[in-house]
């Protein structure tokens, strides 16, 4: 059995469906702190409401499932934290510490925890930013996906538990929305674009970052956790990247399709946020050490989004 902690998530509900088709999907478990808004993972397999800073209701689910794997997602991602640092810190890390506890004390096998390339701070260097540099996040979100960082690999190197993690960039995909992060306007853009509003983008429009479309996220991560443990070098989290863009890059990739698309620039809080991250990532360590090779480009993210978010569109109406 595998356990998704945060299954409701960006990230989780895509990786909830991928797993459920991989290995079935009563054998995979969704738990999330509130009931699933899409009806497919309440009726494709069984669901825990969870709230992993309840430890004992963690251990309940987990000895009643008895997981070979988990997949811990829960956090409040980096705009949110931002503005609830003190719950950010305590979600991000006690939640953490919950999971990892739990998984030595009932022997779980492996472990997945994200990373991102939050971790980075504007001190490090900003262009192919190197697997080991300088790291001074200056957010909340940063320092806790930092702090998590050191953890998972002090449990393993301590208690050997197989964890592993990777630095993600922006997550761009069409069946879940994202929550309270500052690349979600890479996915907001797509869905403006396809109704036919203009889009007011809060990142200016040379704001180069790092971005990922999520078939490649899942890609990596199920590449990540099938690879051989005697291959995993980095026990910290993996530097992953695929290319990286600007709000004024996904804008022309987008009028390829619709050429009337309008978008407008009206930077907040978020910008900060966005400059203190790298514009692109160094990831040949995962291509090194698990061969990773990403499949999508901007454009042709893009012609997939378009596909798929009009498909949704029809079938909505
Ligand atoms: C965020 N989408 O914006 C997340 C991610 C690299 C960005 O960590 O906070």
């Amino acid at each position: 059995t595998i356990l998704v902690i945060g299954a409701g998530g960006q990230l989780g509900l895509e990786l909830t469906h991928e797993l459920r088709q991989r290995y079935g999907a009563s054998n995979v478990v969704a738990a999330d702190v509130r009931a699933p808004k899409d009806a497919e993972t309440a009726q494709a397999g069984p669901f825990e409401l969870l709230d992993v800073l309840d430890k004992n209701r963690l251990e309940e689910v987990m000895r009643q499932y008895k997981p070979k794997q988990v997949y811990h997602l829960a956090a409040l991602l980096s705009a949110t934290a931002e503005k609830n640092p003190k719950f950010g810190w305590q979600l991000n890390m006690d939640g953490l510490f919950h999971v990892l506890d739990a998984s030595v004390d009932l022997g779980v096998q492996k472990v997945y925890w994200p990373s991102s390339i939050a971790v980075f701070g504007p001190d490090t260097p900003r262009d192919n930013t190197p697997q080991l540099t300088i790291m001074n996040p200056n957010t909340v979100y940063g320092i806790s996906k930092l702090a998590g960082e050191q953890w998972c690999e002090w449990y393993f190197r301590k208690h050997g538990l197989d964890v592993r993690s990777l630095r993600y960039p922006g997550l761009i995909g069409y069946k879940s929305l994202p929550g309270g992060g500052t690349t979600d306007y890479a996915v907001d853009i797509y869905h403006k674009a396809v109704a036919g509003q203009h889009y007011e983008c809060f990142l200016s429009e040379d704001t180069y970052l790092p971005m990922m479309y999520m078939p490649d996220a899942l890609k990596a991560t199920l590449d990540l956790m099938h690879a051989p443990a005697e291959q995993i070098d980095i026990r910290s989290s993996y530097n992953l990247g695929a290319m990286s863009f600007s709000p004024k890059e996904i804008t022309a990739s987008i009028q390829r399709h619709l050429p009337d698309f309008q978008v407008t620039y009206q930077p907040d809080s978020r910008q900060q946020i966005a400059d203190s991250w790298p514009a692109s990532i160094d990831d040949s360590r995962a291509r090194q050490d698990w061969n990773w090779q990403p499949d999508f480009d901007l454009d042709k993210m893009t012609d997939d989004m378009l596909v798929h978010l009009k498909q949704q569109v029809a079938l909505s109406v």
